[in-house]
């Protein structure tokens, strides 16, 4: 083949975009990856389906500060409800999510935060958000799971930064 022959253009017009645009995908994932905090959920261990209600930490649903600021909130999915089904929080929190299922496949879905998450039956999943702004942000399941699965729903609950005590203990913020 002669170069710069037609021939050998026609070629390369193919030759480039298909070097070009897996190029382009992969630095589009990588800047979701490390940018947009993009990731698969880690291996956070296993726990029986049968007694995740009696195993720790989700023996004890809720949630816990475990540090000025940081949260972790330990939810059980179910047909049809997250246990708990609200959590607050105020404002610059960072709340880790150790969730689990604990009969079909479930997900969990904050929308307005950097959390999408499926729950296995038998996995913990664990997921990591900030929430900065006072407000509500809702969550749903996400993986079809029944009937009522339009029903599992629930809340986070922002509320002001809290930057003292309360001491009256009764607050919603
Ligand atoms: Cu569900």
């Amino acid at each position: 083949m002669n170069r710069g022959s037609p021939v050998y253009l026609y070629e390369l017009a193919w030759i480039l975009p298909s070097i070009a645009i897996p190029v382009g995908m992969l630095v589009a994932l990588i800047v979701l990856a490390y940018g947009g905090g993009v990731h698969l959920p880690g291996d956070e261990g296993r726990v029986n389906p049968t007694a995740v209600m009696a195993t720790a930490p989700f023996d004890q649903p809720g949630i816990v500060e475990v540090a000025p600021g940081r949260y972790e909130v330990r939810m059980i999915a179910g047909i049809w409800l997250f246990t708990p089904n609200e959590v607050r929080i105020p404002a610059g929190s960072t709340v880790t999510f150790v969730a689990t299922s604990r009969d079909v496949v479930h997900g969990l879905l904050i929308p307005r935060a950097n959390v999408n998450v499926m729950l296995l039956p038998g996995q913990i999943s664990r997921v990591t958000a900030r929430f900065e702004h006072p407000g509500e942000y809702p969550f749903f399941c996400h993986e079809y799971c029944g009937i009522a699965h339009h029903t599992m729903w629930g809340k986070v609950i922002v509320g002001p930064a809290s930057n003292a005590k309360h001491p009256d203990g009764d607050s919603t913020s």
